[in-house]
C-alpha cells in the first residue's frame, strides 16, 4: 500500500493507482477529458492537473501514480487558474455553438466552461481561419471536425474497444486532427457504424445521424400507418436519458410515451427476436446435421450470429473468407421490418406502401443496416427509420411528456407479444441462452427444468466466453446430437471478436456456435444509448435485462403464442420457402 495525502486527507491505496483514481476513494472529483475508464491513459489534455505540494509541479493526475509520501493539492489557486486557462485554450479551437448542438446539455467541455464560469475570452478564436470538415455522408454517423478538441478518446475506442481504427491521428501540431484513410467519408472507411466513438466522445464532434424530423413528418401524415417496434436494450436505458437511475426497467412506460407520441401500433423487436430464435436455432440444427450425419464437409461451422450490425460489418472488412459462417437470418430489426410489410401490412388491411416502419435501437449500426441494399425483401424498404434510444427520449421532451408520472401500457398487438428469451438478446450471452433454452426442448422432446433457465456460463461481462453443452436423451430425428459435446463461444466488444476469430482461424480453438455482439456488454452497451457509459453502468443495466426476463410469463421463444400463429397463419414453418425470401440474406465482401 502507498500512503499519500490529498487536500490535507490521509489516504492508504494499492501501489500502482493513479492520483485520479485515489482522490476518487476520498469522494474528490477531479475533472477530466481525455480521460475515460473504459480506455488506456492518454494525459494529453491536462485538464486534471494537480499540484504536488514539496516541489509545487503540476502533475496530470491521470497519468501520475502515486507515491509514497506525496502531497497532494486538487484545489489550489494555481491549479484552478491552469485548468481554467486548458479550458478556454480548448475553447478557442471549438466551434461554440452550443445551443445548435447535438450534445447541448451532455457536452463535457460545456459542462467544465459552465463549472469553471467562462464568460469572457482572453484567447484569441482560432475556429473562423480553420478549413474544418463536416462529415454528413455516412446514414449513421456523422463526424463535425469543428467541434472536436483531439482528446482522441474516439481514436482510441475504435482501436482499443473494436479494433477497428477506423479514426486516427494525422498531421502535426496545430494542424493535427483525428481523420480517416485519405480523409475519406466515414462511410467510405473501414467504420463498422458501432457508434461506440459517439458514446466516448465528450463532445459534440461524433453524432448520430438523426432522423427525428422525419419520424414527425410521417406521424402528421394522415395517409401513413406508423408502426413502431422497440429493440430489447432501449427498454432498460432509455430511463437513463429522462432522469431515471441507471438500469430503470420502464418497458411499460416507454409503450405509453409512444402512444401518446402518436405512432399507430407500438409493437416490439423482441418478438422477431423470438423468431430469430425459431429460425437460427433450426439453421444451426440443419448444418449440424450435415455436418454430422451427410459427412458434408462443406459445412460453415461455427456458425455466428448475424444479428448485430457492426459484427456483420466487421466480418465483411476483416475476415470476409468467413462469411459463409454467419447465419443466413437477418437480425430481428430486419425480420420485423419485412413481416412489417407483408403479415402485420394484410392483418390489418393496409397496402403497404401506405406503412411508414420505424424502429427504437440502442445502436447506431442499426441505422446503417436499415439502409443496406439487401433489406427490401418486403418489395419496399423494411425499415424507413431508425432512431436512437436518445433520439426517443429527445422527441418524449419535445412532446411534453411527464415520463415519469406515466402508468404502464402495454404493446399492442399482433408481433408485440414476446418472451424473456426475446429480451436477453440484449445482453451479451442473450442469444446463445435464448437459443439453447429452445433447442434443448426441440432436440430431447423435455422440457427445461425452471431453475435451469438461466445458463450461468454464458452470462457476464468478460470477452470471451465459453460453454460446452452435451445433451442426452435427445428425440429419434435428433439421435445425432446424442452426447455429442457442442461448443459455443460468445464475446462482445470488437476486440474481444478479433481474438476469437484468430483463435478459429489459426486452429487453437474449434466451436459449433458462436455469439458475437460489437458493443461491449451487448446491445445495452450500444453506441445509441445514454451517455455517459462504463462498466458499472453496463452491469447495472444487465441486471436491468435479466430482472425484466424473470418477470415475463412466458421465458421460452418456442412458448410464444404470436410466433405460433405467424408460422400457422403466415410463413408455415422455420426456413420455409416464404422465410428465407423474407427472413433471411446474404452478405458479400
Ligand atoms: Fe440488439 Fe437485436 S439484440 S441487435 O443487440 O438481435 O440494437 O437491443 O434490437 O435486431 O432483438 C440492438 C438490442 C436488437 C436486433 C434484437
Amino acid at each position: 500500500m502507498v500512503n499519500l495525502s490529498i487536500n490535507g486527507i490521509a489516504v492508504s491505496v494499492k501501489e500502482g493507482l493513479t492520483i485520479l483514481e485515489a482522490a476518487e476513494k476520498l469522494h474528490i472529483k477531479i475533472p477530466t477529458l481525455c480521460y475515460h475508464k473504459d480506455l488506456c491513459i492518454a494525459g494529453n489534455c491536462r485538464v486534471c492537473v494537480v499540484e504536488q505540494t514539496g516541489n509545487n509541479k503540476l502533475v496530470a493526475s491521470c497519468a501520475t501514480p502515486v507515491s509514497e509520501g506525496m502531497e497532494i493539492n486538487t484545489n489550489s489557486l494555481k491549479v484552478r487558474n491552469c485548468r481554467k486557462h486548458i479550458i478556454e485554450l480548448l475553447l478557442t479551437e471549438h466551434r461554440e455553438e452550443c445551443t445548435k448542438c447535438y450534445r447541448n446539455g451532455h457536452c463535457e467541455l460545456q459542462e467544465l466552461s459552465a463549472e469553471f464560469q467562462i464568460t469572457n475570452q482572453d484567447f484569441i478564436d482560432l475556429v473562423p481561419d480553420k478549413n474544418y470538415t463536416v462529415d454528413r455522408i455516412s446514414p449513421a454517423i456523422e463526424k463535425d471536425d469543428s467541434k472536436c478538441i483531439r482528446c482522441q478518446r474516439c481514436v482510441r475506442t475504435c482501436a482499443e474497444i473494436q479494433s477497428v481504427g477506423a479514426i486516427a491521428v494525422s498531421h502535426k501540431g496545430s494542424e493535427m486532427k483525428i481523420s480517416t484513410f485519405f480523409d475519406r467519408s466515414l462511410d467510405e472507411v473501414v467504420c463498422t457504424n458501432c457508434g461506440q466513438c459517439i458514446v466516448h466522445c465528450p463532445t459534440g464532434a461524433l453524432t448520430e445521424k438523426s432522423y427525428v424530423e422525419k419520424v414527425w413528418d410521417a406521424i402528421a401524415d394522415p395517409d401513413v400507418h406508423v408502426v413502431v417496434q422497440t429493440a430489447p436494450a432501449v427498454r432498460i436505458g432509455l430511463g437513463e436519458e429522462l432522469g431515471l437511475g441507471s438500469g430503470t426497467r420502464v418497458t411499460g412506460k416507454m409503450v405509453a410515451a409512444l402512444k401518446r407520441l402518436g405512432f399507430d401500433s407500438v409493437l416490439d423487436t423482441d418478438f422477431t427476436a423470438d423468431l430469430t430464435i425459431m429460425e437460427e436455432g433450426t439453421e444451426l440444427l440443419t448444418r449440424l446435421k450435415r455436418a454430422l450425419v451427410d459427412g458434408d464437409t462443406e459445412v460453415a461451422l461455427p456458425m455466428a450470429t448475424s444479428c448485430s450490425p457492426g459484427w456483420v460489418k466487421y466480418i465483411e472488412h476483416k475476415y470476409p473468407e468467413y462469411l459463409p459462417n454467419l447465419s443466413t437470418c437477418k437480425s430481428p430489426q430486419q425480420m420485423f421490418g419485412a413481416l412489417a410489410k407483408t403479415y402485420y401490412a394484410k392483418n390489418i388491411d393496409v397496402e403497404p406502401q401506405n406503412i411508414v416502419s420505424v424502429s427504437i435501437m440502442p445502436c447506431t449500426a442499426k441505422k446503417f443496416e436499415a439502409n443496406r441494399p439487401e433489406m427490401k425483401d418486403s418489395g419496399y424498404k423494411d425499415v424507413d427509420y431508425v432512431l436512437t434510444t436518445r433520439e426517443l427520449a429527445v422527441m418524449i421532451k419535445q412532446a411534453g411528456i411527464e415520463f415519469e408520472k406515466l402508468n404502464d401500457e402495454h404493446f399492442d398487438s399482433i408481433m408485440g407479444v414476446s418472451t424473456g428469451a426475446g429480451v436477453i438478446f440484449g445482453v451479451t450471452g442473450g442469444v446463445m441462452e435464448a437459443a439453447l433454452r429452445t433447442a434443448y426442448e426441440i432436440v430431447t422432446g423435455r422440457e427445461v427444468p425452471f431453475d435451469n433457465l438461466e445458463i450461468t456460463p454464458v452470462r457476464g461481462l468478460a470477452g470471451v466466453k465459453e460453454a460446452s453443452i452435451q445433451i442426452t436423451g435427445t428425440k429419434k430425428e435428433w439421435n445425432f446430437l446424442e452426447g455429442v459435446e457442442l461448443k459455443c463461444a460468445i464475446t462482445n466488444g470488437l476486440q474481444n471478436a478479433h481474438k476469437l476469430m484468430e483463435a478459429i482461424k489459426n486452429g487453437e480453438r474449434t466451436y459449433h456456435f458462436i455469439e458475437i455482439m460489437a458493443c461491449p456488454g451487448g446491445c445495452l452497451g450500444g453506441g445509441g444509448q445514454p451517455f455517459p457509459v462504463d462498466n458499472e453502468v453496463r452491469l447495472k443495466r444487465m441486471q436491468a435485462i435479466y430482472e425484466e426476463d424473470r418477470n415475463l410469463p412466458i421465458r421460452k421463444s418456442h412458448e410464444n403464442p404470436e410466433i405460433v400463429q405467424v408460422y400457422q397463419d403466415f410463413l408455415e414453418e422455420p426456413l420455409s420457402h416464404k422465410s428465407h425470401k423474407l427472413l433471411h440474406t446474404s452478405y458479400v465482401k
